[in-house]
């Protein structure tokens, strides 16, 4: 595999195994050479924890992109999750346009809710900006939740493959690349993502742990970016994703007692094997 250097946007939740503390280490598992820019920094991550503090980080970023691009640096790839605001979302969309190697791809996952609702912060202005955001990207990972405010479609706990397949259309007008839809559940044993690409419609399912964590959707899209930009096609980045995650959620019977995150790290050394061909 040829040096990647890859750039990945979101926030420092200094607790909680989420966003960036468990985008740098999955993709330099994934050999990924990773620079960061940190959207925000916050105490913990803002799904559960009373009282987190938020430094939002947006006024730091045109300095940052002009010494940037005095040294002459670009990037293979910019990989992006949970943002600070609206107008930092303008200030990620000229990184996009200007610190890219020619073949370099976008990764978006949108980041911003789950299960019905916003995450604490966001609002319809933040949704409106992601959604053009999400228009520049190679790959996007959004869960049901996130599809469903990004293109007007209801939201609905069950659902059918038809269902899916509207959504999955109504994604296409938002972004022009490949969607990896994460989360689809037709039954309460099962669990999996729908990849949608030229067209058609693929689904991977694994079994459904009844129990849900913050961090996981991270857990996904980083493994996803690091396999994907390895060189293994949308379809198997995606399989490796779901299983690595499943297996990370697996890892966490028992555990009743941390509730905030999934301890990701025990499983990063079945990671490595899975993508050196090992496993
Ligand atoms: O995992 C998504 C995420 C990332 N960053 C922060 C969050 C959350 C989810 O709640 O609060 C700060």
């Amino acid at each position: 595999m040829a040096d990647k250097r890859i750039l990945t946007i979101q926030d420092i939740s200094c607790v909680g195994q989420c966003s960036m503390t468990v985008a740098l280490p999955i993709l330099s598992a994934c050999g990924m050479e990773t620079c960061i820019l940190p959207s925000a920094v916050l105490s913990t991550h803002t799904g559960g924890f009373q009282g987190y503090t938020f430094r939002d980080l947006t006024d730091d970023f045109p300095a940052i992109h002009r010494h940037w691009q005095k040294e002459g640096l670009t990037f293979d790839a910019v990989y992006t999750g949970y943002l600070g605001s609206v107008r930092q979302i303008a200030y990620v969309e000229d990184i996009l346009s200007t610190m890219l190697t020619p073949e370099g791809k976008v990764i978006v996952d949108p980041a911003m809710a789950d299960n019905g609702k916003l995450y604490a912060g966001f609002d319809d202005s933040y949704v409106e900006a992601m959604r053009g955001l999400c228009g520049k990207a190679d790959v996007i990972l959004p869960n049901i939740t996130e599809a469903c405010m990004m293109t007007g479609a209801p939201y609905q706990e069950s659902y059918d493959e038809a269902y899916v397949q509207r959504l999955m259309e109504a994604l296409t007008a938002v972004c022009p690349g490949k969607i990896v839809l994460t989360g689809v559940s037709y039954c309460p044993q099962d669990s999996g993502v729908a990849v949608y690409q030229e067209g058609h419609v693929s689904y991977y399912r694994h079994r459904r742990v009844p129990r849900s964590f913050h961090g996981t959707g991270d857990i996904y899209a980083s493994t996803f970016t690091g396999a994907w930009l390895r060189g293994n096609k949308v379809m198997e980045a995606a399989q490796i994703a779901a299983d690595y995650t499943l297996r990370c959620i697996e890892g966490m019977e028992g555990r009743e007692g941390h509730w905030y995150g999934v301890r990701f790290e025990n499983e990063l050394p079945y990671l490595i094997k899975r993508l050196e061909g090992v496993q």
